[in-house]
């Protein structure tokens, strides 16, 4: 999940074979697309891209939230911020605070920050953020494919670590 413009469709089609519509306008995408991710070898998982979330979503404002129960079912979530926007911090802030606003079972879900478009910044580099509970952090460019593989071993790791711990919740 992300602002308008963060780039989400365009991560989900260069890590799946999903085709989303890409453009450089607000609000692109009006339904979720889902995408295949698979791995070198036969591991697989389904990745969700979303309608863009302003501020006041939870509100209705933009496209409202409505299209985030498509996602109530997903184990973990990606925030995904663009290099650009600078203000880093309030960012996450404010996606947080939409979701939080949604509903408290979507916030509380595993969940990653991933900075997208650091072909802007020129150098590579990860944006310090406060970002509580988070298991990771990443930094991705689509265009440079940048940062890819990396996300991707990190996701299937996380995946890893739920089955697990919901496995050891069964066992009690
Ligand atoms: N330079 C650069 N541009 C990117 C990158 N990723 C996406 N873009 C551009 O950013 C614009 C928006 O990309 P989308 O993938 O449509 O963004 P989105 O988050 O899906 O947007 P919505 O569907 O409107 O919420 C397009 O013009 C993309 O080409 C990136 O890593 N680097
Ligand atoms: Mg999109």
């Amino acid at each position: 999940m992300g602002q308008p413009n963060a780039g989400k469709s365009t991560l989900l089609s260069v890590i799946s074979a999903a085709r989303p519509k890409i453009a450089d306008y607000p609000f692109t995408t009006l339904q979720p697309n889902l995408g295949v991710v698979q791995l070198s070898d036969h591991r697989t998982f389904v990745v969700a891209d979303i309608p863009g979330i302003i501020e006041g979503a939870s509100e209705g404002k933009g496209l409202g939230l409505q299209f985030l129960r498509h996602i109530e079912r997903t184990r973990a979530l990606a925030f995904l911020i663009p290099i650009d926007v600078l203000e880093w911090q309030d960012e996450y802030d404010k996606l947080r605070a939409e979701i939080a606003a949604y509903s408290a079972e979507l916030a509380a879900k595993p969940h990653c920050v991933i900075f997208s478009k650091l072909d802007l910044w020129g150098e590579q580099m990860t944006p310090e953020i406060n970002a509580p509970g988070a298991f990771g952090i990443y930094s991705i460019s689509a265009p440079g494919r940048m940062g890819l593989d990396e996300l991707k071993a990190a996701w299937w790791g996380e995946l890893l670590v739920l089955k697990k711990g919901l496995a050891g919740e069964k066992k009690q």
